[in-house]
């Protein structure tokens, strides 16, 4: 970018487009800051809180954030914000006439605009959410790969341009293990055509970093095949490098601590000028460089760091060619600027009513033009408006096409088995899906964090090949050695290998399951993980659910059901988990019929494209989302059956009488997953006594839970005759009826349906966990056998009302 550059406006003499992004920069700087003041000082407090917001993290990303928007980006680019900067990125889409007034009025407020960039809370164009650290630098790089995914195949068609996946983040985000898990992935799939621009301000939320981090950074990144780029200081510093007792300056800024480099930045005035001279005590050409500023001049220069110098980031941008995935280290200031900058509490800081007021005369802006986009600005207005209207970011997304829904196909007709489990047979129904192909099939990509063969998608990864941007073969196969794995890497692939990062799996997921928003090409995502280790990437899944990404993860082993392989990899808690998480519909089957169903249906439910918020009748069926199903190795008798449409139905919706109770039963046992086999054993031996007792079968406690929450919420609005799937399910059986709920899980996943109909209720699962053994061992040892479901039985039957 040079200064000579000129842009030609209309009816006005042409003016260099630095000199309007440094106005542009000036403007967001202060709209962001007023954005935050006005949410704490002009709205009415209510509750007794403060309303938030950072002035300070925010001011150290305006430069880079408007170099980026108003000059670098294209309309296919895809980029993340980093969380606390969201007030500047919500002022340059107001300024680029993509955000209201009223929302950005209305910042952290209802419906305003959000803390942190959201996908789905935002209406702004924003392309990543972000909000917890370093996972919006990892989505990046993924969604990177899953561009190369998507044109590899030749699925977007030949005049979309390639888009540059971009970060900017915080230097404390580069804390966080999943950034390092990342790259090591990145690396091996050969990931590029990613920017990671780290704000460098040298200070996270509590302190100041470590010295020297920079260096850290920089050799991590180059081990992984980064190339490193680091904007350090800006050009009127590089100036005064080059003159007498320049180079002296320079090694002195390098060697500056950065806890005494923020403490300078805050004192401002003098403390530069006696720091220095007492630190290079006798260097004569020090003395005179100095005093050529004066204090004000001095504390400008000595701030003018890279990451504010809209010339150095711009030609440094404009200058990364190539696709070698990049990591940009800018140094920057926080609170730049401002009153506090520098200061290493300032991160929650926030200005006060007078500093606000003296800021806006800096600004020349009149009180009452506080919300105005030219106020204070020396250019004219119709200029800048010219610019604005021509930045090449506003056509974002109009490049991208809908992507049109999948249809699903008939489920492979294959022989129902007497004896099977979950997980083998969706394993089955993936090979035969890869087998019959189709479009929906030729969509699939499978994904698993090291454990493909052992959740069951090795027969369709056989089939269907690994993805890899490069071809190589399978050695095994080319030398004709026995293996059952055929892994041939190529483009063709559909399976993504990652190695064991469960936080990777689910950000891979966010990024494939957002793949028709971001690039116009719709993909069916699959994920399969061990139940237990979800855990291990719960923030990231919730982030992906939060983004509104669409996949279905497959979760198996799960429970105590997995018996010898192991206590440590038991899972209790999963169930609820799967009803808690927003935007996931889980499901846990215990037949191989019940799984077909819901596969069937979840693989139209991830395309559903309905918008808006929850309604009376909130199981998201309209909007849609994604499926999560809790599987298990554990092999079961099957029913001999075939499902009726309604049959089916009641399935997707959460439970079927397995058993059906005569009208007045006095006894129910109701039951989830892999415990159908004891609940049956119990069922029967309590048939001679309680021969109108029913078997409920719960497919999902979520859905369950979900419609029984919609119906009260609408009966509470007034529609008295909403009615939930729970509801008349226990409609037959009598008031004073006892229940005994059974699941591999944490007893609460089910207990809760004593509240429905007011049944006393008693709840078999799991809450301490950690045996290994058999299932017939750990079933008597925690409790899900027939005969503590018998003893459940007549205890809670002794006890009715
Ligand atoms: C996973 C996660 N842990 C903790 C936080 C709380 N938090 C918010 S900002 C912040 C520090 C950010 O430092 P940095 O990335 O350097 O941001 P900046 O200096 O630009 O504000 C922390 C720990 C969070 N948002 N996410
Ligand atoms: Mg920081």
């Amino acid at each position: 970018m040079q200064d000579e550059e000129r842009v030609e406006t209309q009816g006005t003499p042409p003016v260099s487009r630095i000199r309007i992004l440094r106005e542009l920069e000036r403007k967001v700087l202060w709209l962001s800051t007023w954005m935050i003041h006005s949410a704490n000082h002009l709205r009415e407090k209510v509750d007794g809180l403060k309303v938030g917001g950072h002035q300070a993290s925010s001011a150290s990303a305006v430069t880079i954030l408007t170099a980026l928007y108003f000059e670098i980006l294209r309309p296919e680019d895809r980029v993340a914000v980093k969380p606390h900067a969201s007030p500047v990125f919500h002022a340059i889409q107001y300024l680029l006439g993509k955000q209201t007034l009223d929302k950005l009025k209305r910042y952290r407020g209802y419906q305003g605009t959000q803390a942190y960039p959201s996908r789905t809370k935002d209406a702004d164009g924003v392309d990543f959410s972000t909000g917890s650290m370093g996972l919006g630098l990892a989505q990046t790089a993924f969604a990177s790969l899953v561009q190369d995914y998507v044109r590899l195949k030749g699925w977007q068609d030949s005049s979309t341009q390639e888009g540059r996946m971009i970060a900017v983040a915080g230097d404390g985000e580069l804390d966080e293990g999943n950034v390092y898990e990342a790259l090591y992935e990145c690396w091996k799939h050969g990931v590029r055509n990613v920017w990671w621009i780290v704000d460098y301000n040298r200070q996270s939320l509590d302190s100041v970093v470590t010295d020297q981090l920079f260096g850290k950074i920089s050799h991590l990144f180059q081990m992984m095949g980064w190339r490193v780029v680091t904007l350090k200081y800006g050009k009127r510093l590089e100036r005064a490098f080059h003159k007498p007792g320049g180079a002296e300056l320079r090694q002195w800024l390098d060697d500056c601590p950065n806890s005494l480099y923020s403490a300078l930045v805050f004192k401002g005035g003098s403390a530069w000028r006696h720091q220095i001279l007492a630190d290079l005590k006798g260097q004569e050409e020090i003395n005179a460089l100095l005093n050529e500023y004066d204090d004000l001049a001095l504390h400008s220069m000595m701030t003018n760091l890279a990451g504010h110098d809209l010339e150095v980031i711009c030609e440094a941008l404009q200058q990364l060619d190539g696709d070698a995935p990049t990591c940009v280290i800018a140094y920057t200031i926080k609170g730049y600027d401002l009153p506090f900058a520098g200061h290493k509490e300032n991160h929650a800081g926030l200005m006060t009513v007078a500093q606000m007021d003296q800021f806006r005369q800096r600004c020349g802006i009149e009180e009452g033009e506080e919300w105005d986009t030219f106020a204070g600005l020396e250019l004219p207005e119709e200029e800048l408006q010219v610019f604005l209207d021509r930045v090449p970011i506003r056509e974002n997304r109009s490049t991208v096409r809908a992507a049109p829904k999948l249809s699903v196909p008939h489920p492979p007709e294959a022989p129902a088995k007497p004896i099977a489990s979950t997980q083998q047979e969706f394993g089955r129904y993936l090979f035969d899906l890869a087998r019959e192909g189709g479009p929906l099939a030729d969509r699939m990509v499978t994904v698993s964090p090291d454990v493909t063969v052992s959740t069951g998608l090795g027969g369709w990864v056989s089939r269907r090949g690994v993805f890899h941007r490069d071809e190589s073969v399978d050695r095994f196969g080319q030398l004709d050695l026995a293996s059952l794995q055929k892994w041939q890497m190529s483009p063709e692939g559909q399976h993504i290998e990652l190695g064991i990062a469960e936080n990777n799996l689910f950000l891979i997921l966010a990024a494939l399951g957002l793949s028709h928003d971001l690039f116009g090409v719709r993909l069916i995502p699959v994920g399969t993980v061990y139940d237990p280790f979800i855990y291990r990437g719960l923030d990231a899944l919730n982030y992906a659910c939060y983004q509104d990404a669409r996949f279905i993860l497959v979760a198996t082993p799960s429970g105590i059901t997995l018996a010898p392989e192991g206590g440590a990899h038991q899972s209790l808690g999963t169930p609820l988990l799967g009803m808690a998480q927003d935007g996931l519909a889980a499901f846990e089957p215990a037949f191989v019929d019940e799984l077909t169903a819901i596969l069937q249906w979840s693989f139209d439910y991830i395309q559903r494209g309905g918008k808006g918020e929850y309604s009376s009748a909130w199981l998201r069926d309209s909007q849609g989302g994604s499926v999560y199903l809790r599987l298990s190795t554990r092999p079961i008798q099957q029913p001999q059956r075939v499902l009726s449409e309604s049959q089916q139905k009641a399935i997707i919706e959460g439970g079927y009488w397995f058993r059906e109770p005569a009208p007045g039963a006095e006894l129910a046992i109701i039951y989830s997953g892999a415990v159908a086999p004891e609940a049956l054993e119990a069922f029967e031996q309590l048939t001679d006594d309680f021969p109108h007792a029913g078997l409920l079968a719960v497919t999902s406690a979520d859905r369950l839970n979900a419609g029984w929450q919609a119906a009260q919420r609408s009966r509470r609005r007034g529609d008295r005759n909403a009615r939930s799937r729970i509801e008349s399910l226990l409609a037959p059986i009598a008031p004073d009826a006892a229940l005994v709920t059974v699941i591999d899980g944490h007893p609460a996943a089910l207990s809760w349906i004593g509240a429905v109909g007011g049944h006393r209720i008693q709840s078999l699962g799991v809450e301490h966990f950690g045996q290994s053994g058999n299932i017939p061992d750990l079933y008597r040892h925690y409790g899900l056998d027939a005969d503590t479901i018998l003893s459940a039985c007549a205890s809670a039957w002794l006890n009715r009302k």
